[in-house]
């Protein structure tokens, strides 16, 4: 059997906006008197905008103190300064390896999607000049459950018309890992920090994308099944 179509995770494999994501999430907990640092912020990796501030809200010791009104507004104000921040994006801001490997992908005549929990996909793809890289870009606006819910995976695949074994996934975060194993397809991880399923391929970084790399590790792991 053989790989037809690549689906990337955004936020940490075809760019880096974690930081961004920091520095927006810091604004308002500056504002709000809110503990949060660098290390709590690799809790939001991969997690969707409300999860995000329910799990600062948490380590803050004030879950279920605020109304939805306010909550709506808060993660209204962190998305604003968030997009502020992203519109300065430009294609020096692709990862390293990862233009290469969609060039790769391509030549090898592979489906190419876009699986981001954001709803800014558009805003950063665009920014990067990658939107017409890919075949389609999910609309986190209209997926339901978030990672590691395989929804957004499953989703992309339908929009190819693929089974979802001829997909690989492409993720750093472990709720990515869940997602794409959930879907029933390979996962290729990024620099994974492994606390339940380990990614099928794992790699240190995005410059060890290869397609040969990853064709080998799918076909053994075929064979096995
Ligand atoms: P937004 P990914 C995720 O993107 C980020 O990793 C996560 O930190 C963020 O909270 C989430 O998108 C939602 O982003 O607020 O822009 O809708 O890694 O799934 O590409
Ligand atoms: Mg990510």
């Amino acid at each position: 059997m053989s790989i037809k179509a690549v689906l990337f995770d955004l936020d940490g494999v075809i760019t880096d906006t974690a930081r961004y994501h920091f520095l927006a999430w810091k604004e308002l907990c500056d504002k709000n008197g809110f503990h949060f640092t660098e290390k709590d912020n690799e809790r939001l990796k991969g997690v969707s905008r409300r999860r995000s501030l329910e799990i600062i809200l948490e380590i803050n010791g004030v879950s279920g103190m605020y109304d939805e009104a306010t909550l709506s507004a808060m993660e209204t104000e962190k998305n604003d300064l968030y997009v502020q921040l992203i519109r300065q994006m430009t294609p020096d801001d692709v990862l390293p390896g990862v233009s290469s490997f969609l060039a790769e992908c391509r030549a090898a005549g592979l489906r190419l999607a876009v699986a981001s929990a954001s709803r800014n996909a558009f805003t950063v793809l665009e920014g990067l000049q990658l939107l017409s890289a890919f075949d389609y870009v999910a609309d986190a606006g209209r997926i339901s459950r978030t990672k590691p819910d395989p929804e957004v995976f499953l989703d992309c695949a339908a929009a190819l018309d693929l089974p979802p074994e001829k997909c690989i996934g492409v993720e750093d975060a472990q709720a990515g890992i869940e997602a794409i194993k959930a879907a029933g397809m390979f996962a290729v991880g990024i620099h994974v920090d492994v606390t339940t399923i380990a990614p099928d391929l794992p790699l240190a970084s995005t410059e060890e994308l290869s397609l040969t790399r990853i064709s080998d590790a799918y076909g053994k792991r075929a064979q096995l099944l």
